[in-house]
């Protein structure tokens, strides 16, 4: 059965060690017409910092799902629809291809597996934090982008592809040979959407387009804005 993000256009990245915006709230985030919810980020994740958001944003009708990081970051709660769990196929550390993983497994005995899901990363901006914590090979032609991606759905049958360019935007014509080179797998773009033009561009060459730190440093008016980018791209 494939999954809800077959329907989506575009999810909202919320960073549990970032603040909103003065004066917003997390019942406006969810009100913003995105179609879920991720919480997560490189650094400083806590449970209590994950708790916090995950509280504030599960009551509203939005799907919410945890992005866990490392094992210490995932909190289990009703109030969540998930977990997906990244999973860098061009990282140089073996740790967060399966390392991570296998030690989340040791450790945690309670993993809800039937609400559990991967997501196959390709990491492309080699100044993000995540490339610099994977030992990410950034340097790849759209071809061998494209390639990432065949692997990850033919091979290892991901549901899921993200073609991630965390803190600036992505280069479209990558982003789009990944989007060619998959079947019936989702394409998830995120990185430097910043309005209307930003997401409409990104969201025409993908299937989902993630947005994250606007929220944070623009607020919620500015998200809408990518909402609808996303979704006239998608018309
Ligand atoms: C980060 O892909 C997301 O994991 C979104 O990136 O913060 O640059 O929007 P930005």
């Amino acid at each position: 059965m494939s999954g809800p993000w077959t329907e989506w256009d575009h999810v909202l990245k919320i960073d549990p060690d970032k603040t909103l915006v003065d004066g917003e709230t997390f019942e406006d985030v969810c009100e913003t017409g995105t179609d879920a919810i991720a919480v997560g980020g490189t650094t400083g994740m806590t449970e209590e910092k994950m708790e916090r958001v995950i509280d504030a944003t599960g009551k509203y009708d939005v799907p919410v799902y945890i992005e866990p990081s490392h094992s210490e970051a995932v909190v289990h709660s009703d109030a969540l629809a998930g977990y997906l769990v990244p999973i860098v196929f061009n990282a140089g550390d073996v740790a967060w291809i399966t390392g991570a993983h296998k030690e989340w497994a040791r450790l945690d005995d309670d993993i809800d597996w039937a609400r559990t899901w991967t997501e196959a990363y390709i990491v492309m901006n080699p100044d993000a934090t995540v490339a610099e914590y994977t030992s990410a090979d950034c340097d790849l032609d759209a071809d061998e982008v494209a390639a990432y991606a065949e692997v990850a759905e033919q091979m290892f049958g991901q549901e899921i592809v993200y073609v991630e360019y965390s803190g600036r935007l992505g280069d479209p014509e990558k982003v789009a040979a990944a989007h060619d080179e998959l079947d019936d797998a989702t394409l998830f773009y995120g990185g430097g959407i910043h309005d209307y033009d930003s997401a409409h561009r990104m969201a025409s060459n993908a299937d989902v387009i993630v947005v994250g730190d606007l929220v944070h440093d623009e607020g919620v008016d500015a998200v809408r804005e990518t909402v609808e980018g996303a979704h006239d791209a998608h018309e």
